[in-house]
């Protein structure tokens, strides 16, 4: 039986989301979507799911009994209450990251669910789908490199548009490779700094961008991450990580490159529905037969949570200048 799905959020991403589950992820039935603006999800119907219902509000898509499993890419500052409201209704949610605005808003998260007794949330951190790093994480698990030492990351976009700010250089961009990391290393982060290089004239200049972070984990490796979202060039991210005994590098996205005028060209992607549309594919399919198992295996809230309390510090560190600690609560059991 098909996993029948409400989308809530029906913007850029979120319409991306309806087209795949309508056309590519298998089991799955697009039975009802809301948009703040109706008419832009009525467009989106009908262009991808005409049979589907546009409710009036996020709480009738929850509640409706068309709905088994909620979707979520609204903006970032609805997700803990609709996240919390899927939950009371008991249904299974994905949520685009991050999770919620702050650490003590996944907090909430982590205790309604895990009050359920079960995991109910998947958190919309797609990198760990991605073909590259599943690589990277195979040869770090059976310790090809031996035991990591340190990392460099970047994480580029073109442009960040005029609403992005310093925050959410942390909040918005930084919180994918913090997740990373996390899932790479299996290890939470210490402490985190934030330095600042001088900046592109092609951004507003509060937005102080690019900047350098530096996270330390548990067991003493230490990541600096480039931050920068005004990059002009693509969508580039990069990482590697030194071991013991050898490097791992992300591979590039495969393009075959072009000889021509006396030059060897290979394209660069320009944003993140096209770096990483595999991997798009794959959370929603693994959340979808997860939603159908009874069990679901992508990031969980934990990992939500792990993320944002990183990334708060991040913001403390942006202020202060400082390193700044970071404290974790207790891992409740059923994120163990
Ligand atoms: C955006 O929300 C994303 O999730 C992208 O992956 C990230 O590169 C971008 O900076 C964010 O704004």
């Amino acid at each position: 039986m098909s996993v029948r799905l409400g989308f809530i959020g029906t913007g850029d991403l979120g319409a991306d989301h309806v087209r795949r589950c309508a056309n590519i992820i298998s089991g799955a039935t697009v039975s009802a979507l809301y948009n703040r603006t109706q008419s832009r999800a009525e467009d989106v119907a009908q262009q991808f799911a005409p049979e589907a219902r546009v409710t009036a509000t996020p709480e009738e898509l929850i509640e409706s009994p068309l709905v088994d499993a909620v979707v979520i890419s609204s903006a970032s500052q609805t997700h803990e209450d609709l996240v919390l409201k899927a939950i009371q209704a008991g249904k299974y949610v994905f949520c685009e990251k991050p999770l919620a605005t702050t650490a003590e808003g996944c907090e909430r998260i982590l205790h309604a669910e895990s009050a359920t007794g079960k995991r109910l949330v998947q958190v919309g951190f797609m990198r760990v789908y991605d073909e590259g790093y599943l690589n990277l994480k195979s040869l770090i698990d059976t310790k090809a490199i031996g035991s990591v030492l340190m990392a460099h990351a970047a994480h580029r976009n073109p442009t960040s548009g005029p609403h992005y700010t310093r925050e959410m250089l942390m909040s918005e961009t930084l919180i994918h490779d913090v997740n990373t990391f996390h899932w790479l290393l299996g290890e939470s982060f210490i402490a985190a700094q934030v330095l600042y290089p001088r900046s592109t004239s092609k951004a507003d200049a509060a937005l102080q961008d690019p900047q350098l972070v530096i996270l330390e984990t548990e067991s003493g490796v230490l990541i600096d991450v480039e931050v920068f979202v005004n990059c002009q060039f693509g969508y580039d991210v990069q990482c590697a990580l030194i071991g013991e005994s050898g490097e791992v590098r992300l591979p590039e996205p495969a393009r075959a490159t072009l000889r021509q005028n006396g030059q060897n060209h290979t394209a660069i992607t320009m944003g993140c529905k096209e770096r990483f549309e595999a991997a798009y594919d794959r959370e929603l399919q693994a959340f979808v037969d997860g939603v159908a198992a009874g069990k679901l295996t992508g990031p969980d809230s934990w990992a939500g949570y792990v993320a944002s309390a990183t990334t708060d510090a991040c913001i403390r560190a942006q202020k202060s200048g400082k390193r700044e600690d970071i404290r974790l609560i207790p891992q409740p059991d059923v994120y163990r």
